[in-house]
């Protein structure tokens, strides 16, 4: 079943490995469902012609025209957009890559592998090219994220995931890769989920991972540590993993994994003592030690629960419980998962449970491809299955905040954007929705599509406002009823926190405590849902847009939900007047989302003390050629961090947070539109640069669309407030 070379139309690239033909790929945007197809016939590929946004999203030259050279800020962004606009798909949305996390590929590799699901060899190709390609070239290995130093975790599964793809154990980088990994101390010295995804391959014992008891999921709703409480992406990730563990599922050893297994390890595999190393983990991984209560609990559950408690008829209660919420996961997403590392584990789950040939197997197998993308460098997987509503609801805000929005050369586009909107947001809740512990999900909008369907806090902020925006200021047709809106509104209502804060998903369900027991070590603050400043004040923002046009609807409740959430943002403005961010890099980030809201509260720099900090802070960290760049770094170590060099997402973000705080001095804001506008290519584009967002502190995560929707609602937002003066 693992055929893992294509069947023609190869060629050789510059590193001597095989290239599919990219002028047969196209990107199939069937109603915000995104998946990449290699079209083999002739006939086919001349049938169905490449698209400009095909040809982008794939490095090759969109040949669109130079562009009347950008003299002022505003022609800045109309080139921009002029670029931007063509790469809008058919249902409306936009899309692109959204890569970063280097521990995706070999997750879904590793279940396609273990599920007999046979991989398109042309997938094979390029997954194999894009994996090279972000090996690092001095040591061998692969980080955690495309910008992290080698770990143990990401080169033990990286390597694995090439050597299922047919990459020899004889090329000299995986032999330097080999050798890096043997530096680490072998696979054993890599992080849970390494351990965990190893052992489901049948390259490792489960004795090393260690214990995800299934009967967790029993605890009453009461306990204190159940896992309804958790942190919805762990508790996704626990719940297959849970019941795989509980199985002890390993894929019946072959040759490959039989040879596989001997070149992991510094030692011969029969050798290893592999319950001794459940808790070895190499520097380069450990992020975030386990505590000692962790620790001791597992020990517990290894040498007395495990062997001496754990009797049959709670495993199966345990195990089936497990399973009727794995299947109810999988029902109300259509098997597109809630994210990329959950749902690979459910399709083995369904495997397990259902068996090969089974409905949920091959849906699965289907839906995986949601999640891939294909760029220049090969193929990869995305951290979401698309980013569709978000960036459609950013561009959409670019072009109103920007002016552009009466232009009739922009309507269509923009009509479209609602069009789209208006499809993705969700009508109902889930069905049983207590029961598999889902939010309130009616009126909200999530971050890729309406199939994944989970309701986030600010996505939800940034469609109602988008949809406010060109429906009740722009006079666009009223595709989102009023009701609608007020459902939208709704959902937001029930998501603020005691603490006047917004989490992202759900409203916090348990004690910060629980981060006692994060047993990931890669990753931080993921056991609970926190309170998050980027989504309380998008949630701000969003109402008191709305309350602009429905002054009447519960107005009680909106202003004392802006009033808790107002002094929740200040309560979390720290001394030198900056917001740690969370989802994107960094301060300079939560400074836009934070200084915005306050604005749309009447609180700006002339009179709010909050405000005037939040400027002076960002205006402290503007570089010497006027922009502003912000490293990754600051997300890790929580304390601001230049980039060496500016970043145009950045310096817009950062105008923006002081245009919106009505920074009264021109001089810094013009010397910012300038580098802009100089870092603006003849064709209207921006150029990609240093990655952009992040999750759980330490992994970052790529949004290219950022280079075009900041800078052009920068630019344009410059040229209202202070005129279309030329710059260049
Ligand atoms: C995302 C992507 C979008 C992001 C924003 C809407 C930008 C943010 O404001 C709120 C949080 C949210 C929805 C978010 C949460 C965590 C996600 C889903 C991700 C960063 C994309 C990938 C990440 C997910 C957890 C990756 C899988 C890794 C695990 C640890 C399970």
């Amino acid at each position: 079943h693992w055929k893992t070379s294509a069947n023609g139309h190869l060629t050789i690239d510059a590193n001597g490995d095989e290239k599919t033909d990219y002028s047969r790929w196209r990107l199939l945007d069937d109603r915000g469902r995104q998946t990449w197809h290699y079209l083999e016939s002739d006939e086919e590929n001349e049938r169905w012609p490449q698209s400009i946004a095909d040809r982008y999203h794939m490095g090759l030259p969109t040949e669109l025209p130079d562009l009347l050279p950008a003299k002022s800020p505003l022609q800045a962004a109309e080139n921009g957009l002029a670029f931007f606009s063509k790469l809008q798909l058919p249902p409306g949305n936009w899309a692109c890559e959204y890569g970063g996390p280097m521990f995706l590929l070999p997750g879904l590799i590793i279940t396609w592998y273990v599920t007999k699901t046979p991989i398109p060899p042309e997938y094979a190709v390029e997954i194999r090219r894009y994996l090279f390609a972000r090996q690092h070239p001095e040591d061998g290995g692969w980080g955690l994220h495309i910008e992290a130093h080698s770990s143990a975790f990401g080169t033990a599964t990286n390597y694995v995931a090439l050597r299922l793809l047919g990459a020899s154990e004889e090329d000299p980088r995986m032999i330097k890769a080999r050798a890096l990994l043997h530096k680490f101390g072998g696979a054993i010295y890599g992080p849970h989920w390494g351990k965990f995804w190893l052992s489901v391959l049948g390259v490792m014992e489960w004795d090393c991972v260690n214990p995800v008891p299934p009967e967790l999921w029993l605890l009453p709703d009461w306990a204190p540590i159940a896992p309804w409480r958790w942190w919805i992406h762990i508790r996704q990730v626990f719940l297959p993993m849970s019941y795989l563990w509980s199985k002890r599922f390993s894929h019946p050893l072959d040759s490959l994994t039989t040879q596989i297994r001997q070149e992991l390890y510094t030692q011969p595999y029969d050798t290893i003592d592999f319950a001794a190393h459940r808790n070895s983990i190499s520097d380069t991984d450990n992020y975030y030690p386990k505590t000692w209560i962790l620790h001791a609990i597992n020990w517990m559950l290894v040498n007395i629960w495990a062997p001496y408690v754990r009797w049959r008829s709670l495993i199966k209660r345990a195990e089936d419980w497990a399973w009727e919420l794995i299947r109810m996961e999988d029902e109300n997403t259509d098997y597109a998962g809630l994210g990329p590392v959950s749902n690979p584990m459910n399709m083995v789950a369904c495997y397990v449970h259902d068996g090969e040939g089974s409905y949920s197997v091959r849906r699965h197998r289907e839906r995986l491809h949601d999640y891939m993308w294909l760029k220049d460098e090969g193929m990869l997987a995305n951290g979401t299955n698309g980013v569709q509503v978000w960036d459609t609801a950013f561009i959409t805000q670019a072009i109103v905040v920007a002016g552009l929005a009466d232009d009739p050369r922009w309507r269509p586009m923009l009509t479209k954007a609602l069009e789209f909107l208006e499809d993705h947001q969700l009508r109902e809740n889930v069905p049983d929705q207590e029961k598999c512990y889902r939010q309130h999900r009616k009126g909200a909008w999530p971050f890729s599509n309406n199939t994944q369907g989970y309701t986030v806090s600010d996505c939800t902020a940034e469609g109602l406002r988008s949809a406010l925006q060109l429906q009740e200021m722009h006079g666009y047709h009223k595709l989102i009823s009023v009701e609608r809106l007020k459902d939208a509104v709704d959902c937001l209502l029930l998501m603020q926190n005691p603490s006047g804060g917004f989490t992202e998903y759900e409203t916090t369900r348990g004690s910060t405590k629980l981060e006692w027991l994060n047993a990931a070590e890669v990753f931080g603050g993921i056991m609970i849902g926190y309170d998050y400043p980027e989504c309380t004040t998008a949630s701000v923002t969003a109402l008191s847009l709305f309350s602009r046009f429905y002054p009447d609807y519960r107005v009680d409740e909106i202003r004392a939900a802006k009033e808790r959430a107002v002094r929740y943002i200040k309560r979390v403005q720290r001394r030198d007047g900056s917001w740690y961010g969370s989802w994107g890099i960094c301060f300079t980030y939560a400074a836009m989302f934070s200084l915005e809201s306050l604005a749309s509260i009447g609180e700006t720099y002339a009179n709010s003390k909050s405000s005037r900090r939040g400027c002076e802070f960002l205006l402290s960290k503007q570089m010497e050629d006027g922009g502003w760049g912000e490293s990754y770094l600051s997300c890790e170590s929580h304390v601001y961090t230049h980039h060496k060099q500016s970043q145009v997402v950045q310096t817009a973000w950062a105008c923006l947070a002081l245009m919106e705080a009505e920074y009264p001095h021109r001089e810094p804001l013009r010397r910012a539109m300038k580098l802009l506008m100089s870092r603006q290519q003849p064709n209207g584009e921006w150029l990609q640069e240093a990655i952009e967002g992040v999750f759980n502190q330490s992994c970052m995560i790529s949004y290219p669309n950022y280079k075009f929707c900041w800078p052009i609602r920068a630019l344009g937002l410059y040229s209202k407030k202070f005129g279309n003066e030329e710059l260049l």
